[in-house]
């Protein structure tokens, strides 16, 4: 295809030789705080993106000041699971470079934001010391790959996170401009071009997210991934994994040709097969997706285009051989078990809510202090969950009392004692660093909260879990379309209000009003929640419950999300 026809992003990837694009020229460049635009693109497969601090925007521009450029790193974590020594130095780093605070992502990876340039190199490199990296964070590439950490099967989830690492590695781009750019690397002066065996010159047409789920608990959200594997165990022994392709959240407002979509569970590969599977569902999608739109270029759009069996076969003959029949298996639920649990190896293991996903100190709470004193002394590991939690894991029967001491001299002891829906939410970055931000999301879902638990106290529904999920924009990065209840900035102070989405993540929801002001949410919602007390049936979901009360219709897959949106915004 001629290069005109092609999205701007393509042309970029081809003249930036494996993604050095100006980089290095551009750091060196202290004359302004940002990069100019091609390279802002390239750094996002090294896990940086540049933003600006919107809540100063107004004041700067009066003042014909350049905006408050800062930089957010994004750091894998490969299956979530991070060293005590890898903690500390993470949160170091978020003190002597960043805004003293440290983001658990709902992809299990840390971010740091207001990084300045100058600062940019120094801090990745000192990640890099950390045996962390920030190479395909972000960027057209495959992403953080995700893992369940399921703590109660020790010895299956220690064989499925290796098998996340082992993919983790297989898909890291092997350019050399990482680490000319940010580690110091020699530049190989060689005739010979950077070989990109996997990718090819141009990577991906966009974005792409594997994950991998253990059964019942779906908290890794698999129908939300391009690619993703389900563990199918037998006799406490994992002998292979399903593999679903094709789901995705992120959509335009108006725009009915995007949409979120739910993976298709298409076949079933061993445990030796699934890097080879991985690598070959990336070469489909490096193959045939589309590389002239980048609304429609998710492996969501192809699978969808040319339907989940075409894919299938596809596949199969990248492969060189067929995928098994799908096992059967079942999902529960997509949220984490709170508190302490004991592991089958006779480990302890705490899961502690934090809110957002950002952990800071502030006067009333110092969890992030709190957090750094545990690590001092921890024997285990720290595993960030899906849903921007965090688990304190592996600790041992001996040192679990001098845990427990620092966690109830920091107040940390009851992060969990919450109502059941403040700890099955989640919210997105939003205002005041993402740039797409339309309205907030981190910073008002808390406030929120706290006016639907007035109802859910009255209505007696305080320990029943309902997923609420509020992003700041329709993309979706807090998986808002598979929660019972989402909330999507649509304008500042008003959100697209969603309802019907299935507890385990299994089910879209569908529109139930359109660019409502946050402060009558409460009053929208409060008859549905007592409604709900009063005539749900036994062990029926919130979700499940909206779509049998005829508040909203049921979305089957991708492309009706849209349909009835004004039928169900008029009920
Ligand atoms: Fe996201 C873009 C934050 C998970 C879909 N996402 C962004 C950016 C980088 C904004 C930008 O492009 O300028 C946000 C940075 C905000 C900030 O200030 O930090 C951002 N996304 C996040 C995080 C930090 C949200 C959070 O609060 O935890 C999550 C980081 C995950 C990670 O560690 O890698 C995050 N983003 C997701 C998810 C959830 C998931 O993958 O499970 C989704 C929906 C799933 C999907 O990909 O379909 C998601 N983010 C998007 C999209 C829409 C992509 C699309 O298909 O249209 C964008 C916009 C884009 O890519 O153009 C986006
Ligand atoms: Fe930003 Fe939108 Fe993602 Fe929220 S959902 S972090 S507002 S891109």
């Amino acid at each position: 295809m001629a290069e005109e026809k092609l999205a701007a992003n393509e042309g970029i990837k081809i003249r930036s030789n494996y993604l050095r694009g100006t980089i290095k020229a551009g750091l060196a460049d202290l004359s302004t705080g940002s990069m100019c635009e091609d390279d802002q693109q390239l750094l996002k497969f090294h896990g940086t993106y540049q933003q600006d601090d919107r809540d100063l925007r107004a004041n700067r521009r009066k003042h014909k000041l350049e905006k408050a450029y800062s930089f957010m790193i994004r750091i894998r974590v490969p299956g979530g699971v991070a060293t005590p020594r890898q903690w500390l130095e993470t949160d170091r780093l978020a003190t002597q470079f960043a805004n003293g605070t440290i983001k658990l992502t709902t992809r299990q990876a840390f971010q740091f934001h207001g990084i300045i340039k100058s600062n940019l190199k120094r801090t990745i490199a000192e990640i890099n010391q950390a045996a962390l990296d920030t190479i395909a964070a972000c960027g057209d590439v495959n992403r953080n790959v995700m893992c369940n950490p399921n703590p109660h099967l020790s010895s299956v989830h220690a064989e499925v996170l290796k098998v996340s690492q082992r993919i983790s590695d297989h898909l890291t781009p092997a350019t050399r401009a990482y680490h000319e750019i940010w580690l110091d690397g020699e530049k190989i002066e060689s005739s010979e071009e950077d070989v990109e065996p996997i990718y090819g010159k141009t990577y991906l047409p966009r974005k792409f997210k594997i994950t991998i789920a253990v059964p019942p608990s779906n908290d890794v959200d698999i129908f939300a991934h391009c690619l993703s594997f389900i563990a199918i165990v037998e006799k406490d022994k994992l002998v292979g994994f399903n593999v679903a392709v094709g789901g995705g959240m992120g959509m335009t407002h108006g725009s009915d040709l995007t949409y979120p979509r739910l993976a298709d569970v298409i076949g079933y590969c061993t445990v030796d097969q699934v890097s080879d599977v991985a690598e070959k569902v990336v070469m489909v999608q490096r193959d045939y997706g589309d590389r002239t739109e980048r609304k429609h270029a998710r492996l969501k759009y192809t699978v969808d285009d040319h339907g989940a069996d075409w894919f299938l076969a596809k596949l199969n003959q990248y492969l060189g051989y067929d995928l098994g029949p799908v096992r059967d298996f079942n999902f529960e639920d997509n949220g984490d078990r709170y508190g302490w649990v004991e592991g089958d190896d006779g480990k302890h293991h705490l899961t502690l809510f934090i809110q957002g996903g950002r952990v800071l100190d502030t006067p009333n709470y110092p969890m992030r202090s709190g957090l750094r004193e545990i690590a001092k002394i921890h024997d285990g590991d720290f595993r960030l969950t899906a849903n921007q939690n965090l688990m304190i894991a592996n600790v041992s029967l001996e040192m679990r009392p001098a845990i427990e001491k620092l966690l109830e001299e920091y107040g940390i002891k009851d992060s969990h004692l919450k109502s059941a829906l403040r700890l099955n939410s989640l919210a997105c970055v939003a205002l005041p660093t993402c740039g797409l931000a339309l309205a907030e999301a981190e910073r008002y879902l808390p406030d929120l909260l706290g006016e639907l638990e007035e109802v859910i106290e009255e209505a007696g529904l305080r320990h029943d879990a309902i997923t609420v999920r509020m992003t700041g924009c329709p993309n979706g990065c807090a998986r808002p379309y598979i929660s019972e209840i989402g909330f999507v900035g649509r304008s500042p102070g008003c959100y697209n209000v969603y309802l019907g989405g299935g507890f385990a993540g299994q089910r879209l929801s569908k529109m139930f009003r359109e660019n409502f002001p946050g402060e009558q949410i409460k009053d929208l919602l409060a008859p549905i929640i007592r409604h709900y007390a009063k005539e749900r049936k036994v062990s029926e979901r919130f979700g499940d419950f909206c779509i049998r009360a005829g508040y909203v219709a049921a979305t089957v897959q991708g492309k009706d999300f849209h349909e009835n949106v004004h039928v169900a915004a008029a009920v």
